[in-house]
């Protein structure tokens, strides 16, 4: 019997099984028998993303399935609808694995389907967890469904270690940092549980339990540098400093308001071991805010190039946090792309709504040293604030189209339930839609504002036409289409702008979605 590498500390890093035989079966082994006298208890973790299949992989499940097989024992499998988001294939999964315990990942866009599919579990007479970012905001809800037996809140490792071990050793009461409903139908709330404060004692995540090729396939972070490069997501640090209104408390909720990193030691072997294991060829962290501490950052530069394997990489973070000096270090180190929040172009919306805490001038100026050092810039914009004008969003698409940034997301601004500026739309008597697959960056807001969706729709589309029809983008557009695997990740990109009617349709959906409605919307 295999177990987890321990920690992700560098000594003690294990060497890689393969992949294949081992994904959705955990790694102990042990196979689904007619009620399986002798085998372990079986954890069955979902991650029911059904809509916008990317390359960025679960992380957090990942990182939880490691670290339960590390410190229970019990025997973990992943079930991943990314890359076939079909109902039936998290029936198939249960039918065939027939697990002890269910944990299922949710974030509000994926309500809907983890929802549906707690029921199928729970169907099986299977205790039934939930965790991820809609469960950390709203426990109170969830927790009355009669499929959910456990709301993990925030950070998922330690919480969900407690809970099982609980319920593996027959123990039905409350736990901390989760809210539990005990069989007797009670509901015990639950607190939020102090973070990880080793996170280089964390196991690296469990790759072997999802399907990484397809991951590497289809990850596009670097498409403007040199499309169809194999690489992965990692993440060095968890929790932000920062106020923005748009995210926080929400962030705060899940891995609070200080920055933990693991050591770039820790980072470094990370990396290491994804090269060796996967021959990637580059990588991109998913930090909120990578450059916050510039002495963890240029240490982990120096360690980066001590291994010589020339990997290049991209980040995101703040205009005001990446000085000249310390974007020549990371540029030296491989750094080829980074990602900057600009949101909005007008002081009224970017300050007075979102808190950004970041001025325009810092945002041409950053834009323009990452265009000096060779380093290609991802501008996050949002469209359509609570009262925000046609006049407004124009001047946003053009002054994101005037700097010389590569790649721009232009999203629909959502306000996300629990943020501050959600709160201040609920508090100003906004009619916030109750069905979640609303709340959708990509295509919906949740709300009408005197501009209406359909218009506000053709603003992001014309945001794009205009951005990437200008010629400082032509090369990068050309770039990324010149490839087979470029031209495919374009292809993703695009559908989530394109007319609806013009993209693929699950006709499961609405029903889904129907019920999400119907239960979140009770209250
Ligand atoms: C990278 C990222 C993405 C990537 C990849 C997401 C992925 N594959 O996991 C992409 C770009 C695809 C993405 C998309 C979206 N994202 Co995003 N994303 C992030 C980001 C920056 C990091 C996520 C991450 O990897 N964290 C690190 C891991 C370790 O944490 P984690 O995944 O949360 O997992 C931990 C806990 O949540 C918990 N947990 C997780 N799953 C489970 C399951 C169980 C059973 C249990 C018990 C616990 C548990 O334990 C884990 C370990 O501690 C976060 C912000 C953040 N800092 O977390 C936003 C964030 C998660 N995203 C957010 C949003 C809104 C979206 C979108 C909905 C945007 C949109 N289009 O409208 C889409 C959703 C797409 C979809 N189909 O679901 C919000 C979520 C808010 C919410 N209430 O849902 C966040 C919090 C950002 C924010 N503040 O607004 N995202
Ligand atoms: S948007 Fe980014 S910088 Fe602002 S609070 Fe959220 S994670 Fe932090």
């Amino acid at each position: 019997m295999t177990t987890a590498p321990a920690t992700r500390r560098p000594a003690q890093r294990s060497a890689a099984p393969s992949d294949a035989g081992e994904r959705e079966r955990g790694r102990s082994g042990a196979t689904a028998q007619p009620g399986r006298p002798n085998a372990r208890p079986k954890v069955a973790l979902l991650f029911p993303r059904f809509r916008y299949p990317s390359g960025d992989y679960p992380l957090g499940i990942a990182t939880l399935a490691a670290y339960l097989r590390a410190h229970l024992p019990v025997d973990v499998v992943v079930c991943d609808t990314t890359f076939d988001p079909r109902m039936e294939r998290i029936v198939e999964f249960l039918d065939r694995e027939a697990p002890d315990l269910v944990g299922i990942g949710m974030s509000t866009l994926m309500l809907g389907e983890g929802l549906e599919a707690a029921r199928i579990a729970k169907a099986r007479g299977v205790r039934v967890f939930v965790g991820g970012p809609h469960p950390t905001t709203d426990p109170e809800t969830l927790i009355h469904e009669t499929c959910i037996d456990a709301c993990v809140l925030g950070e998922g490792e330690e919480t969900t270690r407690a809970l099982l071990e609980g319920w593996l050793a027959g123990r039905d009461g409350p736990v901390e940092g989760a809210w539990v409903k005990t069989a007797d139908g009670t509901v015990h709330p639950g607190t939020r549980r102090a973070g990880i404060k080793d996170l280089d004692a964390l196991p690296a995540p469990a790759w072997d339990l999802l399907d990484m090729e397809a991951y590497i396939a289809a990850w596009g972070q670097l498409d403007s540098h040199r499309p169809g490069l194999r690489g992965v997501n990692v993440m060095a640090s968890r929790g932000c400093p920062f106020e923005c209104s748009f995210c926080q408390p929400v962030l705060d909720a899940m891995f609070g308001k200080k920055l933990r990193a693991r050591s770039p030691e820790n980072v470094v072997d990370e990396i290491v071991t994804l090269h060796d294991r996967y021959r990637i060829e580059g990588f991109w962290f998913t930090d909120d805010t990578f450059t916050t501490n510039r002495k963890w950052v240029t240490r982990f530069c120096e360690l980066l190039r001590a291994t010589g394997l020339d990997l290049v990489w991209g980040c995101t973070t703040r205009a005001n946090l990446i000085a000249p000096e310390l974007m020549r270090t990371m540029a030296d180190a491989g750094l080829r792309k980074v990602g900057i929040g600009m949101e909005s172009a007008t002081e009224r919306i970017r300050e007075g709504m979102y808190k950004k805490g970041v001025s325009q001038e810092e945002i041409t100026h950053t834009v323009r040293v990452a265009r000096d050092h060779g380093v290609h810039v991802l501008l996050f914009l949002m469209l359509g604030a609570p009262g925000e004008t046609r006049r407004e969003m124009l001047a946003t698409i053009e002054m994101a189209t005037s700097l010389p940034a590569s790649e721009a997301s232009f999203s629909l601004f959502v306000p996300i339930p629990g943020t501050d500026l959600w709160r201040q739309m609920v508090d100003e008597g906004w009619r916030m839609s109750r069905d979640y697959t609303d709340y959708d960056y990509y295509a919906k807001q949740p709300f009408e504002g005197p501009i209406s969706r359909r218009e506000l729709r053709m603003i992001q589309r014309w945001a794009y036409l205009r951005f990437y029809s200008h010629p400082a983008r032509w090369g990068s557009v050309t770039r990324a289409a010149s490839t087979r695997s470029g031209a495919k990740s374009l292809g993703r990109k695009l559908l989530r702008i394109v007319p609806h009617g013009l993209a693929p349709r699950d006709p499961g959906m609405d029903a889904r979605t129907a019920e999400a409605a119907r239960i979140v919307g009770r209250g």
